[in-house]
């Protein structure tokens, strides 16, 4: 058995949970928030089956769409450690899905 974590924008966490739902899939909402822009996204635990794991990646991808490249003033960001970041704009990537995939040792129900 396998534990997909995937962090999805706020935008899309209901047209993956609808269709991860719809296909049999079970879910964990976490909300959850970007360490790096700080802002709200959403957290899915999917725990499944080995030979259901690219399925279910598979609906994330189509659900999350592609990545795009935009533009970000980074004033909001604060602490000794992003002086850097502060003084100039920055080009970052945002949309898709980030995916972490994990073995589950022991599942159980009670
Ligand atoms: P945030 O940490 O808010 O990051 C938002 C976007 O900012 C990232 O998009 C990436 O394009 C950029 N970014 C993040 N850290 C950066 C840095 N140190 N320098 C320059 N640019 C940086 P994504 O890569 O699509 O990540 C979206 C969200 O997924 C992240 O939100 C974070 O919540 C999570 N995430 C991504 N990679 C992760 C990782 N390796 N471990 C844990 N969480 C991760």
């Amino acid at each position: 058995m396998k534990l997909i974590y995937a962090i999805v924008r706020n935008d899309n966490e209901d047209d993956v949970t609808s269709a991860l739902s719809k296909n049999g899939f079970s879910i964990t909402k976490l909300n959850t928030t970007g360490g790096f822009l700080r802002k709200g996204n959403v957290t899915l635990m999917i725990g499944t089956e080995d030979e259901r794991l690219d399925q279910a990646i598979e609906i994330i991808r189509e659900e999350c769409g592609t990545r795009q490249k935009i533009n970000v003033d980074m004033p909001f960001i604060s602490g000794a450690s992003m002086v850097n970041y502060a003084a100039t704009p920055m080009q970052i990537e945002v949309g898709g899905a980030t995916i972490f995939v994990t073995d589950v040792v022991r599942f159980e129900k009670f």
